[in-house]
């Protein structure tokens, strides 16, 4: 009985203290937005949130590359072949179906359609889409791996920065920082230049953030040739194993921290929230439909495609990503959501722990059905609301600019909002029309980064279920009865 209590203590108590916490930090947001406080003050309130934001982020670049280059170098090359298939092609699918479901409702729904909703553009070039599809290949190919450990290449808002900066030159990176003047006010845009007169300065709560696309590359090709060099590349794979090691019991320590950090995260971001009250006026419908579609893809189509493909229970799998998905909820980040979602794989799913290894952070960085799905609904509300009648084709050029566009976010808050350039300029709307649905952006992000991360867990059950020929460990057991490969 003790040790069925601590192991249900552990397993829940943790996620009833983080869901505690979410709902703790929305009412002290609340009670405190009538304090009107100070921004510095705001920082230090807002400070063990942003610890928390750090930790989780701290262990994706070790997570990420000694995942990938244990787990595929211990994949023998035929299974690694046919897991790497059949993992793409799932994804893929899924991301289109989300894309799919997102204009059904949005053009049953018409969120757009009389809606008085002010839009303050900035003006500025056109960005193309060929340039941010552009900001993809460059993203995968980082020119060196000190770089892409701190920046991603965004071209995207360079209409912004030039109508803020007034810059003409080409900027090489940008990146949305709060704006230490105007707390309420929308992101400054910081510009980088890869030359020595780099006037970059840091703001509290706020870093570079990584290229994840580009580390998941090199880590996956680096495991992939590690498994062929044989006894040769044995120490490199036993370093690996040990740094993932290592890593899941940092996690393991830090989780009990999360539940406090959380209080503040939420409640730092509701102090700086527009008002509720004029947001579901302007874009009450437009949110409905946002979360109408994640509700359907995620809780009804993701569950069938595992209980279709694996013939087992999903919702008895999902029970076990509750700690993940709150922990999305909280930090609106996949990636720093990746280690929870890896721990809840090994531990409550029981995926085979190679499996997870591939499949997870390769999900993380390139499946995001939520941010898909919302692309596509975003970009149809904003025609919508410009009176501007889409046809067939540009419906199918918006389902496939949204599912790139997707593959092209980074797992970080608000990325599926820059990454939407792509897909407003591929059918000839404003890219600075994202501007209509920014306040409202940073709840909607939650919940797609919930659905995000739900994709890529489900996707790893399904994968694992489908390829348990290969690896004779099978689920179904501990990641601690697996024999240490
Ligand atoms: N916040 C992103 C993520 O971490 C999703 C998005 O911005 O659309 O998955």
């Amino acid at each position: 009985v003790r040790a069925y209590v601590k192991q249900c203590v552990k397993r829940n108590g943790l996620l009833t203290l983080s869901v505690l916490g979410v709902g703790t930090g929305c009412l002290l947001g609340y009670m405190l937005r009538g304090l009107e406080m100070s921004s510095q003050a705001k920082i230090y309130f807002s400070f063990p949130g942003e610890l928390l934001m750090r930790m989780l982020k701290m262990l994706i670049l070790p997570l990420i590359t000694s995942s990938l280059m244990s787990g595929l170098s211990s994949m023998e090359s035929k299974a690694c072949c046919r897991i790497g298939v059949l993992t793409v092609t799932y994804y893929l699918w899924t991301t289109f179906i989300a894309v799919v479901v997102g204009i059904v409702l949005v053009l049953i729904i018409k969120p757009g359609c009389g809606t008085e909703v002010e839009s303050n553009r900035l003006g500025g070039p056109v960005m193309t889409s060929a340039d941010a599809l552009l900001d993809l290949v460059r993203n995968m190919i980082p020119s060196n791996l000190i770089e892409a450990t701190f920046q991603q290449y965004q071209t995207d808002l360079i209409p912004l920065v030039r109508a803020q900066v007034g810059s003409t030159k080409q900027p090489s990176f940008v990146y949305l920082m709060p704006d230490e003047e105007n707390p309420k006010g929308h992101s400054v845009l910081l510009e980088l230049t890869p030359s020595p007169d780099i006037h970059y300065k840091s703001v509290p709560g706020s870093s570079p953030q990584m290229n994840v696309l580009g580390i998941v590359i090199f880590s996956a090709t680096m495991g992939l040739l590690l498994g062929r060099m044989g006894e040769r590349g044995m120490p490199l794979v036993n370093v690996c194993q040990c740094i993932n090691e290592c890593v899941m019991k940092i996690i393991n320590a830090a989780v009990w921290y999360f539940p406090f950090g959380i209080i503040f995260l939420v409640a730092g971001k509701i102090l700086d929230m527009e008002d509720p009250s004029t947001l579901g006026r302007k874009l009450g419908w437009y949110t409905v439909t946002v979360l109408g579609g994640l509700f359907v893809h995620g809780l009804v189509l993701l569950p069938f495609f595992y209980f279709l493909l694996t013939r087992k229970n999903p919702f008895t799998y999902i029970r076990g990503l509750l700690q993940a998905m709150v922990i999305a909820l909280a930090t609106s980040s996949s990636s720093a959501t990746l280690p929870i979602t890896m721990k809840c794989l090994l531990e409550n799913c029981r995926v085979d722990r190679q499996i997870a290894r591939f499949v997870l952070p390769v999900g993380a960085t390139i499946n995001m059905d939520g941010t898909a799905l919302y692309e596509a609904v975003a970009a149809i509300f904003i025609a919508q609301v410009n009176e501007y009648e889409l046809d067939f084709g540009q419906l199918v050029t918006i389902s496939i600019t949204a599912t790139a566009a997707s593959i092209g976010a980074a797992g970080i808050p608000q990325a599926g909002l820059v990454t939407m350039v792509i897909v407003l300029t591929s059918v000839g709307l404003p890219p600075d029309d994202i501007t209509l649905i920014v306040a409202i952006d940073w709840i909607l992000d939650r919940f797609r980064t919930m659905i995000n991360v739900l994709g890529d867990a489900l996707a790893a059950g399904i994968i694992a279920h489908l390829c348990r020929k290969d690896f004779p460990t099978g689920t179904g057991r501990k990641a601690s009865e697996l024999p240490r490969n």
